[in-house]
Protein backbone atom coordinates (compact mmCIF):
# COMPACT_ATOMS: atom_id res chain seq x y z
CA UNK A 1 0.00 0.00 0.00
CA UNK A 2 1.71 3.38 -1.40
CA UNK A 3 1.40 6.37 1.62
CA UNK A 4 2.63 9.82 0.45
CA UNK A 5 3.33 13.37 1.44
CA UNK A 6 3.54 14.45 -1.92
CA UNK A 7 1.35 16.88 -3.18
CA UNK A 8 -1.77 14.84 -5.61
CA UNK A 9 -2.19 15.51 -9.72
CA UNK A 10 -6.02 14.40 -9.90
CA UNK A 11 -6.22 13.30 -13.54
CA UNK A 12 -9.68 13.83 -14.82
CA UNK A 13 -12.85 16.36 -13.82
CA UNK A 14 -15.96 14.60 -14.11
CA UNK A 15 -18.18 12.88 -11.65
CA UNK A 16 -15.62 10.50 -10.05
CA UNK A 17 -13.24 12.87 -9.86
CA UNK A 18 -15.50 15.23 -8.33
CA UNK A 19 -16.28 12.54 -4.98
CA UNK A 20 -12.54 12.16 -5.04
CA UNK A 21 -11.82 16.27 -4.82
CA UNK A 22 -14.03 16.00 -1.87
CA UNK A 23 -12.35 13.25 -0.44
CA UNK A 24 -8.84 14.05 -0.93
CA UNK A 25 -9.92 17.80 1.18
CA UNK A 26 -11.71 15.83 4.05
CA UNK A 27 -8.84 13.70 4.68
CA UNK A 28 -6.34 16.41 4.25
CA UNK A 29 -3.78 15.78 1.55
CA UNK A 30 -2.38 18.24 -0.07
CA UNK A 31 -3.49 18.94 -3.77
CA UNK A 32 -1.95 21.07 -6.36
CA UNK A 33 -4.28 20.77 -9.17
CA UNK A 34 -6.16 19.00 -11.91
CA UNK A 35 -5.33 17.54 -15.19
CA UNK A 36 -8.25 17.36 -17.82
CA UNK A 37 -7.92 17.19 -21.86
CA UNK A 38 -11.58 18.99 -21.84
CA UNK A 39 -10.98 22.12 -19.45
CA UNK A 40 -7.64 22.82 -20.96
CA UNK A 41 -9.26 22.79 -24.30
CA UNK A 42 -12.20 25.27 -22.85
CA UNK A 43 -9.43 26.96 -21.03
CA UNK A 44 -10.47 26.84 -17.65
CA UNK A 45 -7.94 27.46 -15.19
CA UNK A 46 -10.35 26.80 -12.14
CA UNK A 47 -12.86 23.70 -11.32
CA UNK A 48 -13.65 22.41 -7.83
CA UNK A 49 -12.01 25.20 -6.33
CA UNK A 50 -8.58 23.43 -7.57
CA UNK A 51 -6.22 24.79 -10.21
CA UNK A 52 -6.88 23.73 -13.96
CA UNK A 53 -2.72 22.27 -14.63
CA UNK A 54 -3.86 21.76 -18.60
CA UNK A 55 -4.19 18.52 -20.07
CA UNK A 56 -2.13 15.50 -19.09
CA UNK A 57 1.27 16.95 -20.71
CA UNK A 58 0.99 19.14 -18.04
CA UNK A 59 2.61 15.84 -15.81
CA UNK A 60 5.71 16.42 -18.19
CA UNK A 61 6.93 19.15 -15.75
CA UNK A 62 6.01 16.93 -12.67
CA UNK A 63 8.01 14.28 -12.22
CA UNK A 64 7.45 11.19 -10.45
CA UNK A 65 9.42 12.13 -7.41
CA UNK A 66 7.39 15.72 -7.50
CA UNK A 67 3.80 14.69 -7.28
CA UNK A 68 1.29 11.79 -6.75
CA UNK A 69 -1.21 10.87 -9.10
CA UNK A 70 -5.32 10.49 -8.04
CA UNK A 71 -7.43 8.77 -10.45
CA UNK A 72 -10.66 10.56 -11.20
CA UNK A 73 -11.82 8.67 -14.04
CA UNK A 74 -14.31 5.98 -12.81
CA UNK A 75 -15.20 2.38 -14.32
CA UNK A 76 -18.04 1.90 -16.15
CA UNK A 77 -19.30 -1.90 -17.05
CA UNK A 78 -17.89 -1.20 -20.28
CA UNK A 79 -14.32 0.65 -21.54
CA UNK A 80 -11.14 0.79 -19.76
CA UNK A 81 -10.26 3.79 -19.57
CA UNK A 82 -9.32 3.98 -16.22
CA UNK A 83 -7.42 0.51 -16.19
CA UNK A 84 -5.37 1.78 -19.54
CA UNK A 85 -4.48 5.22 -17.67
CA UNK A 86 -3.36 3.55 -13.86
CA UNK A 87 -1.23 0.68 -16.25
CA UNK A 88 0.40 3.71 -18.72
CA UNK A 89 0.98 6.02 -15.51
CA UNK A 90 2.58 3.56 -13.55
CA UNK A 91 4.91 2.73 -16.15
CA UNK A 92 5.93 6.00 -16.11
CA UNK A 93 7.57 6.06 -12.53
CA UNK A 94 4.18 7.76 -10.69
CA UNK A 95 2.59 6.28 -7.91
CA UNK A 96 -1.53 6.30 -7.20
CA UNK A 97 -1.63 6.42 -3.22
CA UNK A 98 -4.27 4.91 -1.44
CA UNK A 99 -7.35 7.19 -0.33
CA UNK A 100 -9.80 6.34 2.40
CA UNK A 101 -12.40 8.80 2.99
CA UNK A 102 -12.12 9.67 6.71
CA UNK A 103 -15.42 8.81 8.02
CA UNK A 104 -15.22 4.74 6.53
CA UNK A 105 -14.19 2.07 8.64
CA UNK A 106 -11.78 -0.78 8.11
CA UNK A 107 -11.07 -3.50 10.15
CA UNK A 108 -7.46 -3.75 11.51
CA UNK A 109 -5.57 -5.67 9.00
CA UNK A 110 -7.83 -4.76 5.64
CA UNK A 111 -5.18 -5.38 3.19
CA UNK A 112 -5.69 -2.22 0.49
CA UNK A 113 -3.96 -2.27 -3.03
CA UNK A 114 -2.10 0.88 -4.65
CA UNK A 115 -4.50 3.08 -6.16
CA UNK A 116 -7.67 1.54 -4.48
CA UNK A 117 -10.09 4.45 -3.50
CA UNK A 118 -12.34 3.66 -0.90
CA UNK A 119 -15.06 6.26 -0.56
CA UNK A 120 -17.52 7.80 2.24
CA UNK A 121 -19.65 5.12 4.85
CA UNK A 122 -17.87 2.29 3.29
CA UNK A 123 -17.30 -1.01 6.16
CA UNK A 124 -14.88 -3.57 5.19
CA UNK A 125 -14.44 -6.14 7.77
CA UNK A 126 -12.09 -8.66 8.52
CA UNK A 127 -10.06 -10.53 6.34
CA UNK A 128 -10.65 -8.51 3.39
CA UNK A 129 -7.89 -7.90 0.41
CA UNK A 130 -8.39 -4.42 -1.85
CA UNK A 131 -6.40 -5.29 -5.28
CA UNK A 132 -4.80 -2.16 -6.77
CA UNK A 133 -6.62 0.55 -8.78
CA UNK A 134 -10.18 -0.74 -7.80
CA UNK A 135 -13.41 1.58 -6.20
CA UNK A 136 -15.12 0.88 -3.00
CA UNK A 137 -17.97 3.67 -3.82
CA UNK A 138 -20.13 5.57 -2.02
CA UNK A 139 -21.31 3.27 1.45
CA UNK A 140 -20.16 -0.47 0.26
CA UNK A 141 -20.57 -3.12 3.08
CA UNK A 142 -17.99 -5.97 2.34
CA UNK A 143 -17.83 -8.11 4.98
CA UNK A 144 -15.38 -10.94 6.15
CA UNK A 145 -12.58 -12.56 3.82
CA UNK A 146 -13.40 -11.38 0.62
CA UNK A 147 -11.21 -11.23 -2.04
CA UNK A 148 -11.05 -8.34 -4.61
CA UNK A 149 -9.51 -7.87 -7.03
CA UNK A 150 -7.33 -5.42 -9.24
CA UNK A 151 -9.05 -2.59 -11.33
CA UNK A 152 -12.84 -3.78 -9.94
CA UNK A 153 -15.62 -1.11 -8.99
CA UNK A 154 -17.81 -2.04 -6.42
CA UNK A 155 -20.53 0.88 -6.86
CA UNK A 156 -22.78 2.72 -4.03
CA UNK A 157 -24.35 1.07 -2.06
CA UNK A 158 -23.70 -2.88 -2.51
CA UNK A 159 -23.26 -5.16 -0.30
CA UNK A 160 -20.84 -8.22 -0.59
CA UNK A 161 -21.11 -10.62 2.59
CA UNK A 162 -18.50 -12.72 3.52
CA UNK A 163 -15.98 -14.86 1.65
CA UNK A 164 -16.71 -13.54 -1.43
CA UNK A 165 -14.10 -13.45 -4.31
CA UNK A 166 -14.03 -11.17 -7.13
CA UNK A 167 -11.81 -11.42 -10.03
CA UNK A 168 -9.89 -8.62 -11.85
CA UNK A 169 -12.01 -6.13 -13.56
CA UNK A 170 -15.02 -7.04 -12.73
CA UNK A 171 -18.46 -4.47 -11.95
CA UNK A 172 -20.60 -4.69 -9.02
CA UNK A 173 -23.68 -2.23 -9.81
CA UNK A 174 -25.55 -0.18 -7.60
CA UNK A 175 -27.71 -1.10 -4.35
CA UNK A 176 -26.28 -4.85 -5.69
CA UNK A 177 -26.02 -7.88 -2.95
CA UNK A 178 -24.10 -10.81 -3.45
CA UNK A 179 -24.68 -13.59 -0.82
CA UNK A 180 -21.69 -15.16 0.90
CA UNK A 181 -18.90 -17.84 -0.30
CA UNK A 182 -19.75 -16.99 -4.16
CA UNK A 183 -17.26 -16.39 -7.30
CA UNK A 184 -17.39 -13.29 -9.60
CA UNK A 185 -15.03 -13.64 -12.70
CA UNK A 186 -12.85 -11.56 -14.37
CA UNK A 187 -14.52 -8.36 -15.96
CA UNK A 188 -17.97 -10.09 -15.11
CA UNK A 189 -20.96 -7.56 -14.41
CA UNK A 190 -23.59 -8.04 -11.77
CA UNK A 191 -26.38 -5.24 -12.59
CA UNK A 192 -27.77 -2.37 -10.04
CA UNK A 193 -30.19 -4.08 -7.57
CA UNK A 194 -29.36 -7.82 -8.36
CA UNK A 195 -29.29 -10.04 -5.64
CA UNK A 196 -26.91 -12.93 -6.81
CA UNK A 197 -27.21 -15.65 -5.32
CA UNK A 198 -24.88 -17.91 -7.70
CA UNK A 199 -21.38 -18.22 -9.23
CA UNK A 200 -20.62 -15.69 -12.33
CA UNK A 201 -18.04 -16.79 -14.56
CA UNK A 202 -15.46 -14.65 -16.68
CA UNK A 203 -17.16 -11.70 -18.39
CA UNK A 204 -20.83 -12.91 -17.64
CA UNK A 205 -23.50 -10.29 -17.00
CA UNK A 206 -26.39 -10.44 -14.78
CA UNK A 207 -29.19 -7.63 -14.81
CA UNK A 208 -31.88 -7.19 -13.00
CA UNK A 209 -35.47 -6.04 -13.79
CA UNK A 210 -35.61 -2.65 -14.73
CA UNK A 211 -38.36 -0.48 -13.78
CA UNK A 212 -39.36 2.77 -16.65
CA UNK A 213 -41.98 5.13 -15.12
CA UNK A 214 -42.68 8.00 -17.38
O1 LIG B 1 -21.31 5.65 -10.21
C1 LIG B 1 -20.78 6.62 -9.70
C2 LIG B 1 -20.97 6.91 -8.26
N1 LIG B 1 -20.01 7.45 -10.39
C3 LIG B 1 -19.79 7.33 -11.82
C4 LIG B 1 -18.32 7.02 -12.08
C5 LIG B 1 -17.88 5.71 -11.47
O2 LIG B 1 -18.10 6.95 -13.51
C6 LIG B 1 -20.17 8.65 -12.47
O3 LIG B 1 -21.54 8.91 -12.27
C7 LIG B 1 -19.85 8.63 -13.97
O4 LIG B 1 -20.79 7.85 -14.60
C8 LIG B 1 -18.45 8.13 -14.23
O5 LIG B 1 -17.67 9.20 -13.78
P1 LIG B 1 -16.38 9.68 -14.59
O6 LIG B 1 -15.51 8.52 -14.89
O7 LIG B 1 -15.83 10.82 -13.82
O8 LIG B 1 -16.96 10.10 -16.02
P2 LIG B 1 -17.30 11.54 -16.59
O9 LIG B 1 -18.16 12.30 -15.62
O10 LIG B 1 -17.78 11.34 -17.95
O11 LIG B 1 -15.90 12.32 -16.65
C9 LIG B 1 -14.77 11.80 -17.31
C10 LIG B 1 -13.68 12.86 -17.22
O12 LIG B 1 -12.44 12.27 -17.62
C11 LIG B 1 -13.92 14.06 -18.11
O13 LIG B 1 -13.68 15.25 -17.37
C12 LIG B 1 -12.88 13.88 -19.23
O14 LIG B 1 -12.44 15.10 -19.79
C13 LIG B 1 -11.77 13.19 -18.47
N2 LIG B 1 -10.80 12.45 -19.29
C14 LIG B 1 -11.05 11.65 -20.37
N3 LIG B 1 -9.89 11.15 -20.84
C15 LIG B 1 -9.48 12.43 -19.07
C16 LIG B 1 -8.89 11.63 -20.04
N4 LIG B 1 -8.77 13.07 -18.11
C17 LIG B 1 -7.42 12.91 -18.11
N5 LIG B 1 -6.69 13.53 -17.19
N6 LIG B 1 -6.81 12.13 -19.04
C18 LIG B 1 -7.48 11.47 -20.03
O15 LIG B 1 -6.85 10.77 -20.85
Amino acid sequence: MSTTVRPLVLLGAGGHARVLAALVRAAGHPVLGVCDPTLAADGISRWSDLDVLGDDSALDRLPPDSVALVLGIGQLATGNLRERLYSAWRARGYDFPTLVHPSAWLAPGVVLGDGVQVMAGVVIQPGCTIGENSIINTRVSIDHDCSIGNNVHVAPGSTLCGSIVVEDGAFIGAGATVIQGLHIGTRAMVGAGVTLTRDLGPRARIIGAACHLK
